[in-house]
């Protein structure tokens, strides 16, 4: 049995711990840590497991094998840093560190380490809508991509829930399963920022739109709409040459009644990828048991959160920014 310790006990953090420890096979919960002390002992007493006050010394501690960093997006750097300078693997939920500046220093820390240990929690790569997607796209039975349209709404955001986080915190779900649908980096972003809602509020500006290219010239705009009250919705269209492929609703029972069709649309994100994120931690924790590294890569946290830098700056400066990627080190091929 794998032993893994969590750090961050908020609402993914008990999502991650009851799945590993209720659904998964192969590991179970021994430590959990969390700066609210009260949440934190909680969950560790609800799963039998040691409550650390500090997340260093859970990384540290010889009764844990590996580690979930589930913690606000500003503390993944540090936690990632401490558990690569243990050499223990870690499980880090996106992004993988606030700035792009930090997540290049955990490249270079893992591959001066030399071994590959960090996993990120870009989970849509392992939903089967977008696995089908790519297997269409990759077999080019529709021809090259030209266009991909994209939504990224979710009902609603609490007061904490900023400007920039609609293109750090939530479109970096599009920008890391973009590239791995494509095959291609991007070389330019654009945000462009439509009327406000009035369910936004003074330090949310509320929808954007992203406008990205990519190495082959696919242009790609992603509404990213937090406010949208009506549920929590997906949507990516890929416009190729001879068809359109769409990413499939989840399934819900189509009801007549008073004089109209419905259809549910889900209201959170964890209803939404519940098996794309059983399935990542799984292929986690199996790849972890077995040494290695299989998912989206601290390269690929890293190419993400360049990506969310220019797009921040396109905002900032109401221009299109260019995208310079850097190449890939050997160590990740
Ligand atoms: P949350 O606010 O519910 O939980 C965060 C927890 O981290 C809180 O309990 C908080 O007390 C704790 N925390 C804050 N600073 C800490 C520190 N220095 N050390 C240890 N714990 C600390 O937030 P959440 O929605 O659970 O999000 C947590 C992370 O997961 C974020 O980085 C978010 O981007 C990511 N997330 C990913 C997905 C996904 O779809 N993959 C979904 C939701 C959240
Ligand atoms: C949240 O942090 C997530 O990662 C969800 O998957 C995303 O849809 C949401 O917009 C983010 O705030």
């Amino acid at each position: 049995m794998l032993k893994v310790g969590v750090i961050g006990t908020g609402a993914i953090g008990q999502e991650h711990i009851r799945r590993i420890n209720d659904t998964l096979r192969g590991a179970e919960i021994v430590a959990v840590s969390d700066v609210h002390l009260e949440t934190g002992k909680k969950v560790a007493e609800k799963y039998n497991a040691t409550f650390y006050e500090n997340g260093e010394d859970l990384i540290r501690s010889e009764d844990v094998d590996a580690i979930v960093v589930t913690s606000i997006d500003s503390t993944h750097g540090k936690y990632v840093l401490e558990a690569i300078k243990n050499h223990k693997y870690v499980f880090c939920e996106k992004p993988l560190a606030e700035k792009a500046q930090e997540c290049k220093h955990i490249v270079e820390a893992e591959i001066a380490g030399g071994k590959q240990v960090v996993q990120v929690g870009y989970m849509r790569r392992f939903d089967a809508g977008y696995l089908k997607l790519k297997e269409i796209i990759k077999n080019q039975k529709y021809g090259e991509p030209l266009m991909i349209h994209c939504a990224h709404r979710n009902p609603n955001v609490d007061k904490n829930y900023t400007t920039p986080m609609e293109i750090e915190n939530s479109a970096v779900h599009e920008f890391d399963v973009l590239r791995w649908l494509t095959g291609e980096e991007y070389i330019s972003a654009q945000v462009i920022m439509p009327k406000k809602t009035r369910f936004s509020h003074e330090n949310l500006h509320d929808p954007q739109i992203v406008l990205l290219e990519t190495q082959s010239g696919i242009r790609i705009d992603i509404e990213i709409f937090v406010n949208c009250q009506y549920g929590y919705d997906i949507k990516c269209e890929v416009v190729s040459e001879s068809g359109i492929i769409s990413l499939p609703e989840p399934s819900s029972p189509l009801i007549r009644s008073n004089a109209a069709r419905s259809e549910e649309v889900l209201t959170d994100w964890k209803t939404r990828f519940e098996e794309a994120y059983n399935t990542e931690l799984q292929l986690w924790i199996d790849a972890t048991i077995a040494e290695k590294v299989e998912g989206p890569s601290a390269w690929d946290g890293y190419l993400t959160s360049l990506t969310a830098q220019a797009c921040s700056e396109a905002r900032e400066k109401g221009s299109i920014m260019p995208i310079q990627m850097p190449d890939k080190p050997s160590f990740y091929r």
